[in-house]
């Protein structure tokens, strides 16, 4: 039977389960990476499951995100980090030493290998042919340990890409396009598989461009083939032994499948605030713009900024204009640097920032009041960049480079009318390549203390489900709430490692009383329960936003429709995610509303209907569920890491 990708990879893969479309399957995970923001409370997680020494072919741990370090904290959980990875056999990435998938890319993805990551942008990876997947820091711990990845097996769609990219058009332009199609709802359980006759115009880093904001439109990944590309690209790291050929059958089947004609796109831009308000660029001309920054997991490579270079060399910041550069990783930082182009930017008036996540994280170049910011990342989330009032547009380094000159939104293909030509930047045959900031376990001898700073707390424990849910709606929010909203990184993210501090910004974007609300409830004995709209816990894969509001005493959420990765990470810490049976209740209810779930935990663990009461109102209605047997047994149990630890004793 003719294959796709994304089939063969995961048959390769499966332990538990077959191949079957929407039924759950267990696969085993050839790589793990972390990031340190949602790492430390990773390998806290794994240190609490006693296992000796990870069980992955190769487990990366990378400190890209608290690189600003306002206080010990973030130093404490790079030590940490440090410590755990020497101790348990886990390669480390240092400070300074590039963005999590960038990194990866270059130096140990494999074409037909699994990664797991904790980071939503995990998916970067497969622009080198993986099948890469983003999930919260338990799932990822839990791979460590040798244990599955539970997934429902997907709904493969096809991409096929025709032609060529013109001059000035990206594959952020692409990656745009598709969420113009795709939207940033309803694509739960799908993958994106790219194929056709334009995959073989689009360099790696391209291909990572696409697939790493295929995030945004909620699918579990996103691939590209691996091919002649892929293979030089490897080649260009020293690593061509690790290439594979990997394309879809003649005739596979899809679920759907879609054309994009390359040569028909133009430049595009996600307005505020969300990456699926799609405009084109010529359609936003004009708007005048307070600050250009070039960089994140999206856009920050050697192509990328040597395309950067090339339009801006020779030439000076509009005055109005604060530009920032990020480079990806330091190898791409150093490449530049090597050619000269460091030079030629810092000339152009760059203030050039860490090899970090820096402001796409909102930890640092916050903009002004009021702002409009042109970015390259991948989210423009509302306060995400720190500054409530900014208007945040995601764009390509083609179009952020022309307003660094022009000052304002600009159609990088009027640059031609200024005589500037467009850059067609190639690939380097050989990178520069130095992996002195990696520290490989070997290196590490002696038996290895961890070091525990006065930040790092113990995870917190979940309670297991019990008969009846009884409590307030805490708080009612409406579509598309992300986990930007639900608890802000920024500069609040240094407080991840101490669940207790960082629960105080639970919704702090929303509804700053959320906390001590629910603490009231939590302490009358009560459980705070979250009513949402569509998409709920869209965006990040931070299992704060389940991890904090569990510790908050939130025992279910009810929401029209729930991510995928925030609705394991729920189930992860022992929160029920249930969806409304018939849409209209969600109108009917109300913040502050008493309810009642009698019999939950039987119910659920039998199959058997569920109905919400109202007491407030004295109306009830039925929420849905959709739980696989592993996951009843989680919740019934109150989290995975209770599940993990009865499962390893009966081992
Ligand atoms: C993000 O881009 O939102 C983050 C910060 O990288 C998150 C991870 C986190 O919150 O630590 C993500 O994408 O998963
Ligand atoms: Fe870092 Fe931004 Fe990428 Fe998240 S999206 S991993 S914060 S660069």
């Amino acid at each position: 039977m003719a294959k796709s990708i994304v089939q063969k990879i995961l048959e390769n893969h499966i332990v538990e389960g077959k191949y079957e479309q929407g039924k759950e399957i267990g696969i085993r995970i050839d790589q793990t990476l972390t990031q340190d923001a949602t790492g430390t409370m990773a390998y806290l997680q794994f240190e609490a499951m006693g296992v000796p020494k990870v069980k992955t072919e190769l487990s990366v741990s990378y400190v890209d995100h608290n690189t600003v370090q306002i206080g010990f904290e973030n130093a404490d959980d790079h030590k940490y980090l440090q410590t755990v990875a020497a101790k348990y056999g886990i390669v480390y990435s240092r400070a300074g030493n590039g963005i999590c998938h960038q990194v990866h890319l270059e130096r140990f993805g494999k074409p037909g290998k699994t990664l797991l990551g904790s980071d939503s942008h995990t998916p970067t990876g497969g622009g080198i042919g993986m099948l890469a997947i983003g999930a919260g820091g338990l799932d990822v711990a839990v791979a460590m340990a040798g244990g599955c990845f539970y997934l429902s097996c997907p709904k493969v769609i096809k991409v096929n890409l025709h032609g060529k990219l013109r001059p000035w058009v990206a594959a952020k332009d692409v990656v745009l396009k598709m969420l113009d199609i795709f939207t940033t709802k309803g694509n739960v359980g799908c993958v994106f598989e790219y194929g056709g006759d334009g995959v073989k115009s689009l360099s790696v880093p391209e291909r990572a461009t696409i697939t790493n904001m295929g995030a945004e439109c909620g699918v579990t990944t996103s691939v590209f083939p691996s091919d002649e590309v892929t293979r030089e690209f490897l080649r260009s790291q020293n690593r061509e032994q690790d290439w594979v050929e990997i394309v879809a059958d003649e005739g596979a089947e899809y679920y759907k499948e879609i054309d994009i004609n390359l040569d028909e796109l133009e430049p595009m831009a996600a307005t505020p605030h969300s990456p699926g308000n799609i405009k084109l660029v010529k359609e936003l001309e004009d708007i005048t713009v307070d600050q250009v920054c070039i960089g994140s997991c999206t856009n920050s490579s050697y192509k990328d900024l040597m395309t950067v270079v090339n339009i801006l060399k020779g030439r000076k910041t509009h005055p109005n204009v604060s530009f920032v550069v990020a480079p990806g990783s330091k190898q791409v930082f150093e490449n530049i640097a090597r050619e000269g182009a460091l030079t030629d930017l810092i000339s152009v008036g760059t203030r050039i920032a860490e090899s970090a996540c820096g402001f796409c994280i909102g930890n640092s170049q916050s903009p002004k009041t009021n702002a409009v910011s042109l970015r390259t990342s991948n989210r423009n989330f509302y306060g995400r960049s720190g500054t409530k009032s900014a208007n945040v547009y995601l764009v390509s380094p083609e179009t952020a480079a022309a307003a660094v000159i022009t000052g304002k939104m600009t159609d990088p293909r009027k640059l031609e009318d200024m005589g500037i030509e467009y850059p067609d930047v190639k690939m380097p045959s050989k990178f520069h390549i130095d992996d002195s900031m990696f520290i490989f376990p070997n290196e590490i001898k002696e038996d290895v203390e961890v070091y525990r700073g006065p930040n790092i707390g113990n995870p917190p424990q979940s309670e297991s489900l019990p008969e009846t849910i009884h409590g307030e709606i805490t708080i009612k929010v409406e579509d598309k709430v992300t986990t930007d909203h639900i608890i802000p990184a920024g500069s609040k993210m240094k407080y991840r490692s101490n669940v207790p501090k960082y629960s105080e910004y639970l919704f702090e974007v929303v509804d700053p009383t959320f906390h001590d609300r629910a603490e009231k409830i939590k302490n009358a004995g009560e459980h705070n329960i979250i009513v949402a709209g569509y998409s709920y816990g869209q965006g990040s894969s931070r299992e704060h936003a389940a991890l904090c509001p569990m510790y908050m005493g939130v025992k279910a959420v009810i929401a029209k429709s729930i991510e995928r990765i925030h609705n394991a990470n729920l189930i992860n810490f022992g929160i029920v995610p249930l969806t409304f049976k018939n849409e209209e209740d969600y109108e009917k209810i109300e913040q502050g509303d008493k309810l009642e779930i009698p019999d939950i935990r039987n119910r659920i663990l039998n199959d058997l209907p569920l109905i919400v009461k109202n007491k407030s109102k004295s109306i009830e209605f039925e929420v849905n569920y959709n739980f696989s047997d592993r996951e009843k047994e989680i919740l019934a149990i109150g989290g995975t890491l209770e599940y993990m630890k009865k499962h390893s004793k009966n081992a």
